[in-house]
């Protein structure tokens, strides 16, 4: 393999460099978990200086700040584009170390200076009331993962590389986190990574051996079970150890420019038209103490190298004179005089090694993606129109309308490669199959002559485990790009508490006036809960939109297109959207179209609305509607029109109004969301005293929680799925729930005044509908030909 790099070799001179700026790290991460005041301790540390309340993580904190300061050196002597990603981000003092070190703080917040008064608000600041959070949050420059929640810093290293040729992200994997679901299957992504096209990952396994009050399993393992392990999962791994009595500086940074070397050698060769199959990828595993550097013992009892280290060391300095005095012990025991002028300057040899501009970790502009967000060139989404002359008068498979479309938004941004498709095993299942015309999907291993269209540069992405899509996915938005997610519906789930981490980055992000809005992150669930014809209640699960809901109303948004040309028009406003997460639910069966395009987009544009042609309470003589059927989903706005259909023939002199609801979050007040309608326009579409019998794609419940303030809420009725589910007909699931069109008939008779008495031959032949509907079933495995076979005609 080609050896690119030959980096000048590291001196004693450099390594005295590093341990400097290491120490001065960790001495501004200590200061920031205590003191509120007196930063240089230029006097004696008092308990007035101490915060009154300890909050922070020391025990990962100084190994980050060796990686960080190491990995410096290491842009420098490579002249190397990287970012880091740190997996155990509750060590927030050591990023906010760093970046304050290096100047990428100050020039975001210029209110906090390298200087005393600086360093002063730096420390107080920290886990303060007012401040900022304690984990390496969105505030943090060059920040992509918050790392609160563990477990997604490789997926997400994997995906700000993708498409990043010239990128290396340096991840910090912690050995508690590897203990993770999404972060063991995540080892695989490096097998997704095109040495030609994308960049690379340098993980860093942080062995400090301890989780807040465990071993970590990783760190136990006998050590050739750990490098098989690694091994097995394709990497090539090269150890760095280090104690109390031993810092391994020479080791460290002998084995970042081998790794770099290794990974530059990778590329170099795939870019010359050489790639290899089955060469591992560096790694490194850094087996340091928990809390290296800290207090060795506290009260008699050990604490550095231990899972005492985890948090705040040393509990009681306000009220305990030895912790005190010992807490002044350590933080002079990283010299500061020598590392800071009088002035709280950090002295500028110890910053040799810090690179300039945006080559500081800090100050890089894929860790802000807005600043590098190109719009995508989309097509006209108009030009994939399914031609509907008449409502429902033929059909189509909205997703598979859909794959056209994402066919040419691949096709038009091949050459700036920054549009991804990802998905676990399903884009073909879900239909997106005209995708695969124009590219492959990704694949980097061997191949067989049975595989069909894998490709090394392909441009979809399919893993079987929806961690590792959403976080992948999630990787490649914060860093500029665009992407698109599609997922059975039942199965998102899997990654809910990941989409409440990344609704919680972009809420505070925008409030942060320099990060730069990124793409939004679209989620299409389709194979849903209504159609799971070739499975069952274990796919059968709408309650996604639910948890979405629990969100900042600013960030998120919920579509439900009843057909292939609001999908289009729904599809169109997502891509083009920014800092959003949009959840569109889209069936993928064939489905009656009812809206032509220009009548789609009118009625995507609004996001509810009357459907005209469906209604039969016309305006203008001066009456109301006797009753409202509303509906959200295609299957139940299939129903509805059923049930409409019904009724226009059974009951003509009923005034029916149909009102279908695409946006989801138009339902809710605008005092409360931004799509939200006023009472006023509410009310002209569903009135205020009029029943409103609403069929709804997911669990009821949900559109009562959005409607209850409303004026007519009393008078909404609303059917759903109701956790009734199997392996059954369409027709059958829907009755299942009772919100097949003859219950909905029968709703509308029991809750439209004075109708029961006049309507009581039609409520008796819907519910006899019904059991002739189910025993049709049971006797031929399918639906009745007339439900399966109708169609709109109440024309
Ligand atoms: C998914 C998840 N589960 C539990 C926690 C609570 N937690 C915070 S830190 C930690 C231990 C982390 O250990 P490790 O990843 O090794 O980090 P380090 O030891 O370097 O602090 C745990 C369990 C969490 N943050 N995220």
């Amino acid at each position: 393999m080609t050896a690119v790099t030959a980096a000048r070799p590291v001196s004693e001179a450099d390594t005295d460099t590093l341990d400097r700026y290491w120490r001065a790290a960790n001495y501004l991460a200590v200061g920031q978990i205590y003191l509120t005041a007196n930063p240089l301790l230029a006097e004696p540390l008092q308990a007035e200086h101490i915060k009154p309340r300890l909050l922070g993580h020391w025990g990962t904190t100084p190994g980050l700040n060796f990686i960080w300061a190491h990995l410096n050196r290491a842009i420098r002597a490579h002249d190397a584009e990287m970012m880091i990603v740190i997996g155990p981000g509750h060590g927030g003092p050591a990023a906010l170390a760093n970046v304050w070190l290096e100047g990428s703080y100050t020039d975001t917040y210029p209110s906090v200076q390298r200087d005393s008064a600086g360093m002063h608000q730096l420390f107080r600041q920290f886990s303060f009331p007012g401040g900022v959070p304690s984990h390496v949050a969105p505030e943090v420059p060059g920040s992509i993962h918050e790392g609160g929640e563990l477990g997604y810093s490789l997926s997400h290293a994997h995906g700000a590389a993708f498409d990043n040729p010239d990128l290396i992200v340096a991840c910090v994997v912690g050995d508690g986190e590897a203990e993770t679901g999404p972060l063991a299957t995540s080892w695989h992504s490096h097998r997704f990574l095109n040495p030609a096209g994308d960049g690379a990952v340098l993980p860093i396994l942080h062995l400090n051996g301890w989780k807040i009050a465990n071993p970590t399993v990783l760190a136990r393992l006998p050590e050739d079970e750990l490098d098989a392990l690694l091994r097995g999962y394709g990497y090539e791994p090269a150890y760095v150890t280090g104690s109390h009595d031993y810092v391994p500086h020479l080791e460290m940074a002998g084995t970042l420019d081998t790794a770099i070397g290794r990974i530059r050698g990778i590329q170099a060769e795939a870019r010359a038209g050489r790639p290899q199959t089955g060469v591992g990828w560096p790694m490194i595993v850094m087996r340091t103490p928990k809390g290296w550097t800290g207090p060795v013992e506290v009260d008699g009892l050990p604490v550095e190298g231990t899972w005492r280290a985890h948090q705040v060391p040393l509990a009681e300095v306000r009220t305990n004179p030895a912790h005190l005095r010992q807490l002044e012990e350590w933080m002079r025991s990283y010299r500061p005089e020598e590392l800071f002028a009088a002035d709280g300057s950090p002295y500028p040899d110890l910053l040799a090694h810090v690179p300039a501009g945006t080559r500081r970790l800090g100050s890089s502009p894929h860790a802000n993606g807005g600043v590098l967000l190109r719009d995508l060139d989309l097509p006209d989404f108009r030009d994939y129109a399914v031609l509907v002359q008449a409502p429902g008068a033929r059909e189509s498979e909205p997703t598979k309308v859909l794959g056209t479309m994402l066919r040419d938004v691949l096709r038009r941004n091949d050459e700036q490669r920054n549009f991804r498709i990802v998905g676990p095993d399903e884009t073909e299942s879900n239909r997106l199959t005209a995708v695969l015309e124009v590219t492959g999907k990704t694949w980097e291993e061997q191949t067989l002559p049975v595989d069909r269209n894998l490709a090394p540069d392909g441009r979809v992405l399919e893993i079987l485990s929806e961690h590792t899509c959403q976080g992948w996915l999630e990787g490649y938005l914060l860093t500029g790009r665009h992407g698109w997610f599609s997922c059975y519906e039942a199965f998102i789930h899997i990654v809910d508490s990941m989409f409440n981490q990344h609704a919680k980055w972009l809420k505070v992000a925008r409030q942060l006036p320099w990060r730069r809005p990124v793409a939004s992150l679209n989620i299409l669930l389709t194979s849903h809960v209504w159609r799971q014809d070739h499975n069952g209640f274990s796919h059968q699960d709408p309650g996604f939109i639910d948890h979405v809901m629990n969100k900042k109303a600013e960030v998120i948004r919920v579509y439900l297109p009843p057909d292939a040309n609001t999908l289009l028009s729904v599809a169109d406003h997502c891509l083009r959207s920014r800092d959003y997460v949009n959840v569109i639910v889209a069936g993928k069966q064939p489905n009656p179209d009812w809206l032509d395009m220009d009548s789609a987009i009118l009625h995507c544009t609004r996001g509810a609305g009357i459907w005209e042609w469906a209604s039969s309470d016309g305006d203008g003589d001066g009456a109301e509607p006797d009753v409202v059927l509303g509906c959200a989903g295609d299957v139940p706005t299939l129903e509805v029109l059923a049930a409409t259909d019904i009724l226009r023939r059974e009951l003509p002199d009923l005034r029916v109004r149909v009102v279908n609801v695409v946006d989801l979050m138009r339902l809710q007040p605008a005092a409360e969301h931004p799509h939200g309608m006023s009472d006023a326009e509410f009310n002209a579409l569903f009135t205020a005293d009029r029943p409103v019998i609403f069929a709804y794609h997911g669990y009821p419940w949900l559109i009562h929680r959005l409607t209850y303030r409303r004026d007519g809420h009393n008078n909404f009725h609303v059917r759903g799925y109701k956790e009734e589910g199997t392996t059954t007909t369409p027709f059958d699931m829907v009755m299942m729930n009772d919100m097949d069109r003859f219950h909905l008939v029968m709703d509308v008779i029991d809750r439209v005044p004075g109708l029961a008495p006049r309507a009581a031959r039609l409520r008796q032949k819907m519910t006899d509908s019904r059991s002739r509907a189910r025993s049709w079933t049971r006797e031929h495995g399918e639906d009745l030909p007339e439900v399966r076979n109708w169609t709109w005609s109440s024309r």
